[in-house]
């Protein structure tokens, strides 16, 4: 299991953190999401299932900015 802080731009209220948390727990291998309107969002997932860059891809899949 890993754990990656990503920076999020683009969220601006409850249901942006809503879409953001969704998409990344839809995904196979993704544990936990904690995701803030701060602009972060901290992941553990099972990196033989899912990478960075899919977590990331996913982020901007529906509408914002994610980066490493
Ligand atoms: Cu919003």
């Amino acid at each position: 299991m890993k754990n990656v802080h990503l920076t999020v731009t683009g969220m601006h209220c409850g249901g942006c953190i809503k879409s953001v948390t969704s998409v990344l727990k839809e995904l196979d291998g993704v544990e936990q999401v904690d995701v803030a309107l701060e602009g972060y969002a901290d992941i553990q997932f099972d990196e033989s299932k899912v990478s960075v860059t899919r977590l990331i891809e996913v982020i901007e899949e529906a509408g914002f900015d994610a980066t490493e």
